[in-house]
């Protein structure tokens, strides 16, 4: 494996900048990939109390979620402590500091068909910044048709769209996410990007266990799912906050809800992340005179 500071060229520095997602090749190496393995089959056996069904179909295809189980199951605390996810994340951002947030998985039983519905990942939750990224890490291989998508250029439209309630999505009401009682002229409706495809630049890829698809938490992205008969798909996901991140508290809702672990914490709206759940893990260290 290349050493991370030359393995994250300057033009994938760019192209997050400036598409919001990029396609990271070869950048988390077979024992990783091996360690996460391991951590999502005792994650699937034995889901935490936010673990979630997505989806079940008339077949039985399940597409199944779960998240911030990293303290949890050894395997995934040794990724996010010790992998060099932080310093990955560090570096496409190009900030000094990164704070690890929170972990997510994503998987699809053989031939699931379900697509997650495009969204944003920042207005759900409970922080607000610029510098954020999330990490998709494919523990299989997967074809471009059924991996993640990203609509170009849309962490930079700087709208304000109303969300998709998960809530509705999976029947939990932890999950909720409503606009219905927020007043706010700015709010507008979410693009139908899926009814107006060819209206939008959208970036996808053919990947490989290894790869990261790496984007910032106000791109908007969905998809996935699609999976031929044969092709199951197991995704581990981590979110990474950079320099400019302070939390925040939204009343229409969080998810997942960090709003009580970060009061109970000593944390408040405006803080910077800190403590053993929000650890700092990469630090630019300071040019010598
Ligand atoms: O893998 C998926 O289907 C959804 C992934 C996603 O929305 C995310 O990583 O934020």
């Amino acid at each position: 494996m290349p050493d991370i500071a030359d393995a994250i060229t300057h033009q994938h520095i760019i192209d997050f900048a400036t598409d919001g997602v990029a396609c990271l090749r070869q950048v988390i190496s077979p024992d990783w990939i091996e360690t996460l393995r391991a951590g999502i089959e005792k994650n699937i056996a034995e889901p935490s109390t936010r673990g979630r069904v997505w989806n079940k179909d008339e077949f039985g295809r399940v597409t199944f979620y779960d998240s911030q189980v990293w303290r949890d199951i050894a395997e995934y605390r040794d990724f996010v402590e010790n992998s060099p996810m932080a310093e990955v994340a560090a570096r496409i951002m190009d900030v000094d500091v990164v704070n690890f947030f929170f972990d997510a998985i994503f998987t699809r039983s053989t031939g699931s068909q379900f697509r997650t519905p495009f969204h944003q990942d920042e207005p759900y939750w409970s922080v607000e910044g610029f510098n954020t990224c999330s990490a998709w890490i494919p523990l299989v291989p997967v074809e471009r048709r059924s991996a993640l998508e990203f609509v170009k250029g849309s962490h930079a439209w700087g709208h304000r769209y109303a969300q998709t309630n998960f809530g509705a999505l999976t029947g939990d009401e932890r999950d909720r996410v409503t606009y219905e009682q927020i007043d706010d002229e700015e709010l507008k409706p979410f693009p139908d990007i899926e009814g107006n495809r060819d209206d939008y630049e959208i970036l996808s890829w053919d990947m490989e266990p290894g790869d990261v698809a790496i984007f910032n938490a106000r791109m908007i992205h969905g998809g996935s799912g699609l999976l031929r008969d044969d092709r199951d798909l197991k995704v581990f996901n981590t979110q990474w906050l950079g320099d400019d991140v302070k939390i925040l508290f939204r009343s229409e809702g969080m998810d997942p809800d960090h709003s009580q672990v970060m009061t109970e914490q000593g944390l408040k709206p405006g803080d910077r992340v800190s403590g053993p759940l929000y650890p700092e893990l990469w630090r630019r260290e300071p040019v010598s005179a």
